[in-house]
């Protein structure tokens, strides 16, 4: 398999944790985001959503994480990213989706460019705009898992959601959102950082970061 991805995008980082969790083999093809490489010609024939990540498998290429995530899991099942239970998939469905659908869109690269460039806000207002969105969502998730009782997952193994959690906090650390307060969200996030899933596919340790040059 090969990924076409840039490693401090998180839709990329979703999918690299989800691929190393299964054991799965795969090549990291980088996608310059900075140089717009995947509004190029060439990218776009490959993705027409014209984003990373862009999975090629099984001679076809699959765009869009969350639909990557549900294929590789239906497609690769041994060490599922979802719990045996119907209510426990519900849950962890539900808490990876609200990141994805809540947190992602709004705050994704386009979208802040587009509230500078087109609309004119200035850096303050924009960062009003982040911490508005983050902490819409990440105060009752963090409500949410305290209510469920968790550990050092959402369930006994990381999943689906931690595949979703985790880089949506590696983007809200580079932006300064200050979530010390969240005990349940940083206890997961050091369990996680400590996974060798997790720390393979962490941005620092992707060939086309700055460091590994
Ligand atoms: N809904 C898409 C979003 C993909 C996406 O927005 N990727 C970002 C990086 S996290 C990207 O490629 N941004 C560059 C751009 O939109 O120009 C997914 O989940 O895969």
């Amino acid at each position: 398999m090969r990924l076409h991805a840039y490693y401090r995008s998180s839709t990329s980082y979703r999918v690299r944790i989800a691929l190393n969790l299964k054991g799965l083999d795969y090549e990291i093809v980088p996608v310059n985001l900075l140089e717009a490489e995947q509004r190029g010609e060439a990218f776009r024939t490959l993705n027409p959503f014209a984003g990373v990540p862009a999975l090629e498998a099984d001679g076809r290429v699959y765009a869009q994480s969350m639909a990557i995530l549900e294929w590789l899991d239906e497609r690769h099942p041994d060490r599922s990213l979802l719990p045996s239970d119907i209510e426990d998939r519900f849950v962890m469905r539900e808490l990876a989706l609200a990141i994805a659908t809540e947190l992602h869109a709004p705050l994704n690269l386009p979208v802040l460019q587009y509230l500078k460039r087109d609309l004119g806000h200035s850096q303050d207002e924009i960062d009003t705009w982040y911490r508005h969105w983050l902490a819409k969502t990440l105060v009752p998730l963090e409500a949410r898992l305290a209510a469920l009782g968790t550990g050092d997952f959402l369930f006994d193994a990381p999943g689906l959601f931690e595949c979703v959690l985790i880089p949506q906090l590696y983007n809200a650390r580079r932006f300064g959102f200050d979530y010390s307060a969240m005990p349940h969200m940083t206890r997961i996030e050091a369990a996680c950082l400590k996974h060798p899933a997790f720390v393979k596919a962490h941005p620092d340790n992707q060939p086309d970061s700055p460091g590994k040059a």
